[in-house]
């Protein structure tokens, strides 16, 4: 049994994805435990000391933490899924670029804009924090509209473990203050994605 440690809306979402479609379409054993984040008295501090999700639990009683980690780990599960790709294939290397790229560049070009108070305690600075969050982020968007050039999905014609983490990300492009009209490309990949079988049934359960 793999248990997965989950906030509603946070980026646990994408092992959230991979973890019910391996129990869903592959028999995997799987529990999905939510817990609230920022109390000291939330569950999830036994499970990873920095109090964040996405944490595992695995059979044998050991815990993983990091996205980075995680989606190859769940990816590698059941090869047949086809959710990651072979070690020492250049799919393998191609997924893995997008997964560090999602983790170190999207996810904290996000923070000064969900969490100014990081940078700085004087609240009359977070609007300037935010709006220079925004304009790296576009950068990065602009970046990702071109790769998304002639692609249904990341890599190799098919949903992986890129795909849920990457996607999560952009779903919140309309709540971001950022004009759509320049990522189309972006734009209808959302669409895919939040029409994916397993991307509705992660946010189904999210929301109850
Ligand atoms: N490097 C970690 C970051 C995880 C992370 O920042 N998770 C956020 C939710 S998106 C969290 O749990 N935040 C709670 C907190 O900061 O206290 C990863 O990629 O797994």
């Amino acid at each position: 049994m793999t248990t997965l440690y989950y906030a509603p809306g946070a980026c646990s979402f994408a092992a959230h994805v991979i973890l019910k479609s391996l129990a869903t379409n592959h028999g995997v054993k799987a529990k999905f435990e939510k817990v609230p984040l920022r109390q000291s008295d939330s569950p999830i501090f036994t499970i990873n000391p920095l109090g964040k999700v996405p944490a595992i639990k695995l059979d044998n009683g050991e815990t993983l933490t990091e996205n980075g980690a995680i989606l190859p780990y769940l990816g590698d599960l059941i090869p047949e899924a086809g959710l990651s790709a072979a070690a020492g294939t250049v799919e393998r290397a191609r997924i893995q670029e997008w997964i560090g790229f999602v983790n170190s560049e999207i996810h904290a070009a996000f923070k000064p804009i969900n969490r100014p108070e990081f940078y700085t305690e004087e609240k009359a600075a977070h609007d300037n924090i935010r709006g220079i969050g925004r304009e790296n982020l576009t950068k990065l968007f602009k970046h990702v509209e071109k790769r998304l050039e002639g692609l249904t999905w990341l890599v190799g014609n098919r949903f992986t473990i890129a795909d849920a983490y990457l996607g999560f990300w952009l779903r919140a492009l309309p709540r971001l203050g950022i004009s759509e009209d320049e990522f189309p490309n972006i734009q209808s990949y959302v669409v895919r994605y939040s029409t994916h079988p397993s991307v509705v049934a992660a946010t189904e359960a999210e929301k109850s």
